[in-house]
């Protein structure tokens, strides 16, 4: 349609046309001044220079080393690998064949969970480019690669101004034979509340489509009926639906009875009769004990026909010794991170795990040399965002205690500090506990952990306790979330939700008992696609329709971003995240065969209305940028 515009139209070029409207309405003729590439550019690099990156103190930028980065033979294809074998054999093919195995296999988490547990998900799009083609030819005997979903989405487009689709579709391309596996929050995809079923499906389709295999499906509070609609929309697909328990409590605890080893094995019979095709469990505070993933294991491979994967964290320490246990009870296939993205909060390391199974029936089947070498690099990339790590610096077996998931520790102390409870720290987590069991002792993972840690948060803040909570509720404004996960708009927990507190929180409210999918309306992602294309003034994508129908207001922002900055994943991370240095020149490749060079030159005083100027040479051309300090 836009080579067919007016300009070219032959009775506008005759002369035929009325076009007084041109004179008459000059307003529809103002068009913004588009600024170039360069200019967007250094704007953004003079903005972060002087004003810093949102969440992490300013600081000059660090003088790093590049990372090392493995050398892989580019005109070799890669090997095959699972990737092939999904692909000729089908899903149900595909378990079968890891049923088969002897050896136990690996998932390696590091381009996902090991960064959003260690590293607030902060690692972009190039990090992960540079090391996904070494990763394909060195560790080509991996089960999968847990790359994407869980918070990656929301965190690419709102943090780190990047597409999460473009990610998908580029790491795809680097390997072809290694399975992509990605985390879904079933009816709450890749976010923090219900979305309708319709949305659920598109999405589910959409990254099929553009690269995943595997969907790890879990409900936040293990209610089979929230899965329903995600496990089969991604049956439809011919993917692989690893639907998944959220382990929690401990089955050897006998004054924890809720959470028993009978409860689970229920939960994996009725996975498997809605059709998993692998049982995941969902370790996802790395509560389960040795003995515990030793007895869980053994009791669930008698209890159903299905591949058993495992995920964990190793927060307390125990995590190897978890997996030995689980190893040796028959489990196939564990997740583990490469040991310079392992350990604390992260996955437990695969190349210990790999030494500590050497030589017996079970062995992985990896390279431990080329495993070193991927290990290397990420050794290097995690130096880059040093600013983002938790500050854990030992094992924390306390987490058996307040049983929090890997990735929301840090999170929640953030959030802390950011409401004035920095110092309250460890009162915070003692809440956390006992929330969890005025809330009838819940599963505790996104976005159920969310609500936990608001009310905790909110407690502490108000000094509060479960008594007057009960006693003075109708006097309390409760945070949204609570309200929201009381009135069902999660689901339902086993047992029910506390009855009085429920009554207490939803102040006459009727909570909803039926699925939250049944109520809402499905979107109309052509009128969607129709508005969102008004907004922006450009042609939209499915994947950008998808992205503003699950996050509108991120989605938004990003692109206004992009809108005002360029694309900026094209920068290194250092100068993303810190700006330049003065005297330093960098080289900036915006597209194949074509790259700027930027040299920042000074930076002038603070002007009377807060800006400052910052001389920048771009190729060798004097350009100058004026920025607000904001300081
Ligand atoms: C997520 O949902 O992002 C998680 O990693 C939960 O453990
Ligand atoms: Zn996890």
């Amino acid at each position: 349609p836009f080579l067919e515009n007016v300009m070219v139209h032959e009775k506008f070029i005759s002369g035929n046309y009325d076009t007084s409207f041109i004179d008459k309405t000059p307003e529809l003729f103002i068009f913004p001044v588009r600024k170039d590439r360069g200019t967007k550019m250094l704007n953004y690099i003079g903005n972060v220079t002087i004003n810093g990156f949102p969440g992490i103190e300013k600081k000059k930028k660090p003088l790093i080393d590049q990372p090392y980065i493995p050398r892989v033979d580019s005109f070799e294809p890669a090997p095959s690998g699972t990737k092939q074998i999904l692909d000729e054999k089908g899903a149900r093919g595909l378990a079968e064949w890891v049923k088969s195995r002897q050896e136990v296999l690996l998932t390696d988490t590091t381009f996902r969970d090991a960064h959003q547990s260690l590293l607030a998900t902060r690692v972009r799009t190039n990090d992960l480019t540079q090391i996904a083609e070494p990763t394909s030819k060195l560790l080509p005997d991996l089960f999968s690669l847990e790359m994407w979903g869980g918070a990656t989405f929301d965190v690419s487009y709102r943090f780190l101004k990047e597409d999460p689709w473009k990610r998908l579709i580029t790491l795809r391309q680097q390997v072809p034979n290694v399975l992509f596996q990605m985390l879904l929050r079933a009816s709450n995809a890749v976010g923090y509340k219900n979305y309708p079923d319709n949305v659920i499906r598109e999405f589910v389709k959409q990254s099929a489509d553009a690269g995943i295999d595997v969907f790890r499906i879990f409900d936040s509070l293990n209610w089979v009926k929230g899965m329903e609609t995600a496990i089969d929309a991604v049956r439809q697909t011919g993917k692989i639906a690893e639907a998944s328990i959220c382990y929690t409590g401990d089955i050897d605890d006998p004054t924890r009875p809720k959470y028993s080893i009978q409860y689970y094995k229920d939960m994996a019979k009725e996975l498997e009769a809605q059709g998993a095709h692998i049982l995941g469990i969902k370790d996802m505070a790395g509560l389960l004990k040795p003995q515990s993933a030793y007895r869980l294991i053994s009791e669930l491979k008698d209890t159903v026909d299905l591949p058993i994967h495992l995920h964990t964290h190793d927060t307390s320490g125990n995590g190897i010794y978890t997996y030995s246990k689980a190893i040796e009870a028959g489990v196939d296939i564990v997740d583990v991170a490469a040991s310079s993205m392992a350990g604390l909060t992260s996955q437990p390391s695969a190349n210990s795990l790999y030494y500590a199974l050497k030589g017996t029936e079970r062995e992985p089947s990896i390279n431990i040399d080329s495993l070193e070498k991927v290990t290397k690099y990420w050794e290097g990339i995690r130096k880059y965002y040093s600013d983002f790590e938790s500050g854990m610096m030992a094992p924390h077996p306390e987490v058996y205690q307040h049983e929090m998931p890997g990735g929301q520790y840090s999170n929640l102390q953030q959030q802390a500090k950011a409401v004035g409870l920095g110092e309250r720290w460890e009162e915070v987590k003692e809440m956390y506990k006992r929330v969890n069991l005025m809330f009838g002792d819940i599963v505790k993972v996104t976005p159920s952990s969310k609500v936990v840690g608001d009310m905790a948060l909110f407690m502490v803040q108000n000094d509060l306790t479960e008594q007057e909570v009960l006693e003075k509720g109708d006097k309390i404004d409760f945070p949204d979330s609570v309200i929201e996960m009381f009135e069902g708009y999660l689901g339902q927990p086993a047992g029910g939700f506390p009855q009085e507190l429920q009554k207490v929180i939803l102040k006459g409210k009727q909570p909803l008992t039926v699925r939250p999918g049944e109520l809402l309306e499905d979107v109309d992602f052509k009128a969607l696609g129709d508005q969102l294309y008004q907004e922006l003034g450009r042609q939209v994508t499915d994947h950008d329709v998808i992205a503003y129908a699950l996050y509108p207001k991120v989605y938004l922002d990003y692109t206004k971003t992009i809108e005002q900055f360029g694309d900026v994943s094209k920068l290194d991370t250092l100068t993303f995240l810190y700006g330049m240095r003065l005297g330093e020149e960098i080289e900036v490749e915006i597209e194949t065969g074509k790259t700027l060079i930027v040299k920042l030159v000074s930076i002038g005083q603070a002007q009377a209305d807060g800006t400052r100027v910052v001389y920048f040479e771009l190729n060798g051309q004097q350009r100058e940028v004026i920025i607000k300090d904001e300081s």
